[in-house]
């Protein structure tokens, strides 16, 4: 087994909290880091999978003003909003912090006092835009304007959501206030910190040409920005929801809440650390003495690639206080919604909360694994969504289970009958095509490939279908009863394989399998099942009884695709 010894550090993209994510958000972070997380728990790595709510900077100023709260008492609120809906995701995170937590003040201080000590902070003087009927500076997202690369018309002030380039304010072409949407704006003189990301380009450039096996997406963004030459970028704002810089000077201002939001990954790492009692433990992960020891992969979306890929770890070397670099940048394309992309502010798409209330997670899961933005952008549809659904959980997964189940019931009183361990029982020939297809699952979600992954439990699922037809126990039960227990006990045990290799991806129902099959000990522990017990054909004894069948998935008829195509129809 590759690389399963070492510690796995994974992080996912902390989720902004202005809102309740939608299903873009969770396939292009949080639910393949789980996925990943949970083969590897299985597999007997060490894992530690960190994520939380990335709450400082304008967006979430302006979610609680519209939400007629205070800001603390906003993020407190959506921060177990959006904690409680993951769980039900089955999101295993081993902990879900904040980043406007103690320990993201600490160490974003930390590590900024180091900037500075090593030469890396600029002082300068900016012109910046004021408004004067709001009588405040507008910093970022309380700037609005046309963007200047493509014209998309709510460009913010420091990025464009139509197009994703990072833009500063002076840029943006007729810009306004968002908050009143005045045009009496002006520039006026301000004194801002700047990371002098020049002086670290080389280091960066050099670390970054080492990762040749970065995903293409990922690398193409680092290489882009590596090429136009690295500039220095403003790292204070004006406001007053954030971190506070720790200079006399600047005390009235907070960091930019990228400065402080990856720190966040390390702040939480320690939160995790107080709350299992072994405080010291967090450094283990982040500066451990043999860096090789630990394996760090991260997972976002690709608008947020030139974060990872090169202004944190710029930030990380500059700093040198020895805080390990991420190993490996799993980065994704957008899931489109009706070819359009999703957006929290905009509230458009389908929401992870509404998402829950229409269907049991393990369906979202599948989908959105097997269909994940991985080499390209994919767009959601409900018709698309049923029909795999009822293809591959209803017709091959579920359809085996419901069979088998039911005729171990119907000739044998639900026993297993037969004892796989007596000599010529196993089917040689099936268990080297189990072997093959659990390897092949193995490697794809060792590798991250998400749908290839999805696409090759499929592949095994169906091979339970061809061998029951193929055998066809109904049949031979007969004239030769054993033979047709023999098929069956094979059977039962392919459900248990397909249960423990499947489980990374829809934990619930595979759980649930196991607690059907009456594999007390596998449903307890099925977390840490590794896929080399998938291939033991000797589990069940003779005298074990299974449950009774019972349908697993439920099918989506085309009445309701279209009630939900309607209602959801790119507008809600
Ligand atoms: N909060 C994701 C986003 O809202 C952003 C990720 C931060 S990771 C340190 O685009
Ligand atoms: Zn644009």
């Amino acid at each position: 087994m590759p690389c399963i010894m070492r510690k796995h550090l994974i992080t996912s993209a902390l989720p902004y909290i202005n809102g309740v994510k939608h299903i873009g958000n969770l396939v292009g972070s949080m639910l393949p880091a789980d996925v990943y997380a949970r083969f590897l728990r299985q597999n007997s790595g060490e894992v530690l999978f960190i994520c939380g709510t990335d709450e400082h900077g304008t967006p979430a100023e302006i979610a609680a003003e519209e939400a007629g709260k205070d800001v603390r008492e906003y993020c407190d609120e959506m921060y177990e909003t959006q904690k409680s809906i993951y769980e039900k995701f089955g999101l295993s995170f081993d902990y879900f912090g904040r980043s406007s937590a103690g320990s993201n003040k600490e160490i974003t201080n930390e590590i900024f006092l180091a900037l500075w000590n090593n030469g890396y902070i600029i002082e300068k003087s900016i012109r910046q835009y004021y408004s004067i009927d709001d009588g405040r500076f507008l910093p970022d997202r309380y700037l609005e304007g046309t963007c200047p690369v493509c014209k998309y018309s709510r460009a913010r002030g420091d990025q464009c959501d139509g197009c994703g380039a990072l833009l500063n304010p002076e840029e943006l072409i007729d810009p306004v206030s968002a908050i009143s949407k005045s045009k009496n704006i002006e520039l006026r003189e301000t004194k801002h910190l700047f990371l002098d990301l020049s002086k670290i380009e080389g280091k960066v450039d050099e670390w970054v040409s080492l990762h040749d096996k970065w995903p293409d997406v990922v690398k193409g963004i680092a290489k882009k920005w590596i090429n136009e030459g690295l500039k220095s970028r403003c790292i204070t704002r004006d406001l007053k929801w954030g971190i506070n810089v720790s200079l006399y000077e600047y005390s009235d201002k907070v960091f930019y809440v990228w400065f402080d939001a990856p720190n966040a990954y390390i702040g939480i790492t320690k939160d995790w650390s107080e709350s299992v009692g072994r405080p010291e433990e967090w450094k283990e992960w982040w500066t451990p003495c043999d860096e090789k020891k630990v394996s760090y992969t991260q997972f976002m979306a690709k608008d947020n690639v030139p974060f990872h890929a090169i202004f944190w770890p710029a930030m990380l070397f500059a700093a040198n206080l020895g805080f390990k670099q991420v190993d490996y940048i799993k980065g994704f394309n957008w899931l489109t919604y009706d070819k359009g992309k999703f957006s929290t502010s905009q509230k458009r798409g389908i929401f992870t909360d509404s998402a829950l209330k229409m269907f049991d997670p393990d369906y979202w899961r599948y989908y959105l694994i097997a269909n994940c933005p991985e080499g390209d952008d994919s767009d959601f549809s409900f018709s698309h969504f049923a029909s795999i659904i009822n293809k591959d959980l209803c017709d091959v997964l579920g359809n085996f289970a419901t069979r088998v189940l039911a005729l171990l019931e119907k000739h044998f009183d639900s026993a297993i009958a037969v004892d796989l361990r007596e000599k010529g029982n196993i089917d040689e020939h099936l268990l080297k095509n189990v072997c093959k297809h659990v390897d092949e699952i193995e490697e794809n979600l060792d590798s991250m490939r998400f749908r290839k992954a999805a696409s090759s439990m499929r592949a095994f699922w169906a091979l339970g279908n061809e061998y029951i037809s193929e055998k066809k126990p109904w049949n031979e039960v007969k004239q030769n009863k054993c033979a047709s227990a023999v098929c069956l006990a094979h059977c039962v045990h392919l459900l248990r394989a397909f249960a423990i290799t499947a489980h990374p991806v829809i934990p619930f129902s595979c759980r649930n399998i196991l607690k059907i099959l009456n594999d007390v000990g596998g449903e307890k522990n099925i977390d840490r099942l590794s896929f080399d017990e998938a291939k033991n054909f000797q589990y069940f004894k003779p005298d074990h009884k299974v449950g009774a069948p019972q349908r697993l998935f439920e099918k989506i008829e085309d009445d309701r695709v279209k009630e939900l195509t309607l209602e959801f129809d790119g507008r809600c």
